[in-house]
């Protein structure tokens, strides 16, 4: 029997032997499957004490083995896209011992951070950054002439942030080496929307593409003589055959080659499809599916009550403390009841429904309501164009959110003096998320705009008196305004 066998049979932790990176690379198929199990218990058991993001986690424990098997890292780069997806990262990467104090003081990141390891080769917490900072570094690589890879592992959510398409334009273009993990699991925080969520739908269901191409392939092979010559021809005119079957060949037209889908939990299969990723010259999208909550089903079940959490039953996946009524609740039921009364009030959302108190306003108005997708910017100059016709828009983002839209909340609303009301939600310290969603500057860079009103209220009747205020003010005003709170739960 082999060594590695061994290990598994005496009942002793995969996870303990792995001290490095590379010892991932020596185990076996079984092996690497009960680890991914090992790590999912860590991972359930850590986050059921410290809160989290658990779904992501979960979703991406193979993703990360097959990564950390096909690559040399750190010196091959990876990327994570939001980077709250990297607990198993960091229990493969050193940090193990350490993950008892993930998201505390002093303690370990719940988000990829440099100064915690050389692993972590970009900071994030944001969305849809990756391939622009793996772009970067493909190009800076090609300047000197290195030959590490680069990869951006990015959600199907993220992917609908501009910052993520812009990014894909100009690599797809740019033919630069670089590999994107687009990790597709139907979700952002709640059900993913918009259009590229449809067309990643359109490539899953026409997944039989791909595997009949193989089966002739290989019965053509067969063939002597006219078998090569047929699959010569076919090959000249796979593209249009494709492109009558996948009518949106999107990340091909855009200066890809797009390997996939692949089942994102068959450790050999992504594996083996970022192998052919690897071989390649230009830039190349592996297309995964995977399930959010993975292999725990609380979070299977409810993935958006998953998404992040704070600590709970490991049994049960019933929260220990029970929710307290917050500034979002707040808002969400104050703004339902102005809804009730006055039809232009619509609001926006950025895929942020249910953390920002929308979700009884979605279930009440669904035709008033609107998910933009991962996209701040946007929903911020929808919201202009809204206001501009007469209608009330009303935008609650995350503090730390809102700095993406900085030039939408100039240029496009105050500027033009426009009614929207925007809301500040997660303003001040948020805590275990970390700096990077830290609500500390929105009223440094708020206050200096022209024709913007700020209110900050100290309770929850004042919140509502001002979120009343508001609406109200803007019927009767040309002022714009700006509601900020302060939130309890982080
Ligand atoms: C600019 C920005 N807006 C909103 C968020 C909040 N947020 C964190 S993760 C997430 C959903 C990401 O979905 P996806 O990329 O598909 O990853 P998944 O969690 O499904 O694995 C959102 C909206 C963020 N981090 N950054």
């Amino acid at each position: 029997m082999k060594d590695n066998a061994k290990i598994a049979l005496k009942n002793e932790k995969i996870l303990d032997k792995i001290k490095q990176t590379k010892d991932i690379k020596t185990l076996t198929y079984p092996q690497k499957e009960q680890l991914a199990k090992e790590m999912r218990e860590e991972i359930i058991d850590t986050v059921s004490k410290t809160g989290g993001h658990l779904a992501s986690n979960l979703g991406v424990v193979e993703l990360t083995i097959a990564l950390h098997s096909v690559f040399e890292t750190p010196k091959d780069k990876i990327i994570w896209d939001v980077g709250h997806q990297t607990y198993g990262h960091k229990i493969l990467t050193g940090r193990r011992e350490q993950m008892t104090t993930l998201r505390q003081l002093d303690g370990i990141a719940g988000f990829p951070k440099a100064k915690e390891s050389e692993y972590d080769n970009f900071d994030t917490g944001h969305s849809s950054t990756s391939i622009s900072a793996a772009l970067g570094m493909a190009r800076a690589r090609d300047l000197q002439q290195k030959d590490n890879h680069v990869i951006a592992v990015i959600g199907d959510g993220a992917l609908t942030g501009g910052m993520a398409l812009e990014a894909l334009d100009d690599a797809g273009n740019s033919k630069t080496r670089l590999i994107v993990v687009l990790n597709d699991n139907e979700m952002s925080i709640s059900k993913n929307v918009g259009g590229i969520s449809r067309f990643l739908t359109k490539i899953r269901t026409k997944r039989f593409y791909k595997k009949s191409n193989n089966f002739i392939r290989k019965i053509l092979e067969y063939i002597p003589k006219f078998g090569p010559f047929i699959i010569k021809l076919a090959r000249r005119i796979k593209y249009s055959i494709k492109q009558l079957l996948l009518p949106n060949m999107f990340f091909e037209d855009l200066g890809f080659k797009y390997l996939g889908p692949v089942d994102g939990h068959d450790i050999e299969r992504v594996e083996w499809i970022l192998n052919l990723a690897k071989k390649e010259k230009e830039p190349v999208v592996v297309h995964i599916i995977t399930k959010k909550g993975k292999g725990y089903e609380p979070a299977e079940k409810n993935p958006d009550q998953f998404h992040a959490t704070a600590s709970f039953e490991k049994d049960t996946g019933k929260p220990i403390k029970s929710k307290i009524k917050d500034y979002s609740a707040v808002f969400g039921d104050t703004l339902v009841e102005l809804a009730k009364k006055d039809k232009k009030i619509v609001a926006i959302t950025a895929a942020m429904a249910d953390g920002t108190g929308l979700s009884k306003f979605k279930e009440i108005f669904p035709e008033r309501f609107f998910d933009v997708g991962i996209a701040e910017q946007h929903a911020l100059t929808m919201a202009a164009g809204m206001a501009k016709e007469g209608y009330i828009p009303v935008v609650p983002i995350y503090s730390s959110f809102y700095q993406r839209a900085y030039d939408q909340v100039i240029h496009d609303i105050c500027l033009q003096n426009l009614p929207v009301v925007m809301c500040v939600d997660r303003a001040g310290i948020v805590g275990q998320d970390g700096e990077t969603h830290q609500g500390i500057f929105d009223l440094s860079f708020f206050s200096i705009i022209p024709n913007l009103t700020i209110m900050a209220p100290k309770d929850f009747k004042e919140l509502e008196e001002m979120l009343t205020f508001a609406v109200k003010l803007r019927k009767t005003s040309r002022y714009s305004l700006s509601k900020r709170w302060r939130a309890r739960n982080i």
